[in-house]
């Protein structure tokens, strides 16, 4: 399975079906051979649910059919024809002409798949059936029960709302016959000289090719006349922090002929990761993490592609002197990767392995019964957990801004068989990962460094903690004491690991104000940070913060989710910034820990 982003070149032609298509929720059987009947528009990409005033249809478990027409010229069916998905929330059935194409399961990597010969000339139809179910073998995971109706019951064990749809582009795109199937730019470096070894896979026949290397003036740097030899940069421009510096691997396949049968155009940066002596290296630099986790959710897009939203959130970030964020909890559009490659960011790569933990999230405003027991007994999420994994890395292994892969989000790593899981996880995950970068997994609360069971197999203990909102609630002198002395024993315990903190926060209604910083008003949520802050200052194998969240969220209705949204944003779902923003600008425009 290739990840290529899909590019027009000289070899390649790419249409976007994106726009208006016709929907339907699945009440009774659909016949694909035949156009949908009863339907509503839905604007494409995007979730579904907050583009009807229809409740039921919003909150409706199951199947939803999606449908759009076509139009390919004739001289296109010569070429191979791919369809390719951004990523479908959260599995899919593709049919094309009323013919099952492809199916997909998860909702945050893309998939493609060859049609050339289901499309006929002139026009074709594009139906997709999509399901947002989740259970105890998915990722993420969920509760699901069955009623007797035939109907769904369903308890997410993560508070994000489930938007469902289709999140991201369709693309049809053309190659020849020969085409570049894979592409990873793997490259060691000495001082300022860079050799890169390219790994290329071509499927189909060519008779010569050509590599090269260009810079962001676009003067070509290095040059190869195959596809297996190694390129020198002599005069490396590093990528940074903050301060991007792309090359671009451009690659020509040519026949006998000397006809050019395909040419392909991969960004990548050049930059060293390093976890040494409890300090997160970047180009041999320690680097001190300064940022949010965040999420994919906005206005009307759900969880779908909002470009001009993440171009913003950046901008903001980078003003307020962040340098990093994680893709809580789930690998983010490839269009926000890309970007945040040109800006520098440093990105920590998250699977959508969230609620790996079979009581977790019942207490906080779910509604399930409180199953009791062992989770690593009872979910069985390994094949998808791997597969997710797999999908990510082919995805994103190219992309410089990534530093860090965190395979999971607060799963049960505290009960038994969760080192024996996560052994196998990891070991997984260093193998597919050509670059070798560190590997993560966020520690929930409740696995605090008395009970965890898996930090020997880390090369960063990421912490989301809790001391003065879930626990020590309206208490920040004792937060501050529960919060040293646990982060103490972590730096006891693994004294050559860095310790970063994903997530910390409290939730906060913008413009409620107390005079007695009650919970819930700004100045609460001051304090609450200053607090926290005080204990990481003090300590220095602290190695990051990573704010939770960077705006409030859309979740699931629930007593602590204040009009259905997670309030713990710095900003508010429209960004409004909240009182904390100006305090912690002024924190990170003039922190020195790196
Ligand atoms: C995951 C994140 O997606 N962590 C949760 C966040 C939250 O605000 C959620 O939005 O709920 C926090 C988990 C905290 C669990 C601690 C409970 C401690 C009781 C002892």
């Amino acid at each position: 399975n290739t990840m290529l982003y899909p590019e027009q070149t000289a070899t390649r032609t790419v249409e976007d079906l994106s726009g208006m298509w016709e929907f339907k929720a699945e009440t009774s059987k659909v016949d694909p051979q035949i156009p949908l009947t009863d339907t509503v528009w839905m604007s494409v990409p995007a979730s579904f649910n907050d583009q009807t005033m229809d409740k039921q249809l919003r909150n409706h478990l199951g199947y939803f059919w999606y449908e759009t027409t076509f139009n390919v010229p004739q001289d296109q069916l010569k070429k191979r024809n791919v369809l390719r998905f951004g990523a479908v929330s959260q599995s899919c059935e593709v049919y094309v002409n009323g013919e099952q194409v492809t199916t997909h399961v998860g909702g945050f990597t893309p998939f493609e798949v060859d049609v050339t010969h289901y499309l006929r000339a002139g026009a074709n139809d594009l139906k997709v059936r999509v399901s947002n179910l989740l259970d105890n073998t998915t990722i993420p995971t969920a509760d699901l029960k069955k009623n007797d109706d035939g109907s769904y019951k369903l308890n997410t064990r993560f508070d994000f709302y489930n938007y469902c749809g289709i999140h991201r582009r369709v693309k049809l795109y053309t190659t020849n016959k020969t085409h570049i199937e894979h592409i990873e730019v793997n490259y060691d470096t000495e001082g300022a000289k860079t050799t890169v070894h390219p790994v290329i896979n071509v499927s189909g026949n060519y008779d010569h090719a050509d590599v090269s290397i260009v810079d962001e003036d676009r003067q070509v740097v290095a040059k190869g006349s195959s596809l297996t030899g190694s390129l020198e940069i002599s005069h490396t421009h590093r990528w940074k922090p903050l301060h991007a510096y792309l090359y671009e691997l451009v690659i020509n396949l040519y026949n006998q002929n000397d006809e050019l049968l395909d040419t392909y155009t991969q960004e990548f940066g050049v930059r060293t990761i390093e976890v040494k002596d409890d300090h997160f290296l970047i180009n041999g630099e320690p680097f001190y993490f300064k940022g949010f986790g965040r999420h994919e959710d906005s206005l009307a897009h759900g969880k779908g592609e909002n470009m001009p939203l993440v171009n913003m959130d950046y901008q903001i970030m980078k003003w307020m002197g962040a340098n990093s964020f994680r893709t809580s909890h789930y690998p983010y559009s490839e269009e926000a990767m890309r970007q945040a490659d040109r800006e520098g960011f440093v990105v920590i790569d998250e699977c959508p392995a969230v609620g790996i933990y079979e009581t977790f999230n019942v207490s906080l405003g779910g509604n399930g019964d409180f199953p009791k027991g062992n989770t690593w007994d009872h979910l069985d999420t390994m094949d998808n957990h791997k597969r997710a994994l797999r999908e990510m890395i082919e995805r994103d292994h190219d992309h410089p801004s990534v530093v860090m892969w965190s395979v999971a989000n607060e799963p049960a790593s505290h009960e038994k068989g969760a080192h024996e899981y996560f052994k196998e996880i990891i070991d997984y995950t260093r193998k597919l990962d050509p670059q070798k970068r560190p590997i993560t997994m966020v520690n929930i609360m409740m696995a605090n460094v008395d009970k965890d069971l898996v930090g020997d197999l880390l090369d960063v203990i990421c912490l989301n903690r809790y001391y003065g909102w879930y626990v020590n609630f309206d208490d920040l002198e004792g937060a501050k004491h529960d919060l040293e002395t646990e982060l103490v024993k972590w730096h006891e315990k693994f004294p050559e690991k860095p310790v970063m903190f994903t997530e910390f926060g409290a939730d906060t209604v913008a413009g409620l104000h107390s005079l007695l910083h009650a919970p819930y008003s700004e100045e609460y949520q001051i304090d609450y940070y200053k607090a926290n802050f005080a204990i990481f200052d003090k300590l220095d194998f602290v190695q990051g913060e990573q704010l939770w969240n960077f705006a409030d969220f859309t979740t699931d209705s629930g007593m602590i989710r204040i009009g259905a949204e997670n309030m713990k944003g710095v900003f508010t779902r429209d960004r409004r910034p909240k009182g904390i923003v100006g305090y912690l600008r002024d924190r990170w425009l003039n922190l020195k820990k790196d």
